[in-house]
């Protein structure tokens, strides 16, 4: 996607060499001087923001490794705030669920955008995770609620080129630690990954 700050910068460019071969006119040197402040304005700093634009890149697929019969699919978790939810019910074991978040076609990530609610018990645990290829194991990055409450994150990921493989592929986990009851759920809205557009 083109920077629209970088359009600009070559438009007053452009501009201003049209400008300069007119030679000299007290309307061309105001003109002038209007571009080069607008110029100064972009040069300071806008133009180097990381958070110009951003993309987000939602789930390919679910797998249920633990957990009660599912409600729903991965459509329901590719838009936000559409009316659509995943519902996960716990299962009597432990762990109550293993929820795997499959992503592909991955080549960035800067964060994770989650929106998420849970109906059950605050005395259980439950965390978020993302695979690190580079160490083999999951990585927790958050917990999430367990008593019946909504869970909506955006969180920056710094090294972010350990979640994904030379695939492509990246891997999030809904992960129930403690025992399951059935009758508690997790419901999931949205999920995505978040890149910087660079
Ligand atoms: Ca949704």
């Amino acid at each position: 996607m083109a920077n629209p700050f970088d359009e600009l910068r070559d438009w007053i460019d452009e501009s201003e060499s049209k400008l300069r071969s007119r030679r000299d006119s007290s309307v061309v040197a105001l003109m002038y001087e209007g571009f080069r402040q607008v110029a100064s304005v972009l040069d300071s700093g806008y133009v180097s923001s990381p958070i110009g634009s951003m993309s987000f890149k939602t789930a390919a697929s679910l797998n249920v490794v633990a957990g009660g019969t599912p409600v729903g699919t991965v459509t329901d978790i590719q838009t936000l705030q559409d009316g659509n939810e995943y519902n996960l019910p716990e299962a009597a074991a432990t762990p109550g669920y293993d929820l795997e978040i499959n992503f592909t076609g991955v080549t960035r990530i800067d964060g994770v955008v989650v929106a998420s609610r849970y109906t059950g018990s605050a005395a259980h645990t439950s965390d978020f995770r993302l695979y690190n290829y580079d160490n083999t194991t999951d990585d927790v990055f958050f917990l999430t609620p367990t008593a019946s409450a909504n869970n909506y994150r955006t969180v920056i990921i710094p090294n972010g080129a350990s979640y994904f493989d030379g695939s492509g592929n990246a891997q999030a986990t809904f992960y129930h630690t403690s025992g399951g009851v059935p009758s508690h759920d997790l419901y999931i809205d949205y999920i995505a990954l978040l890149s910087w557009d660079v």
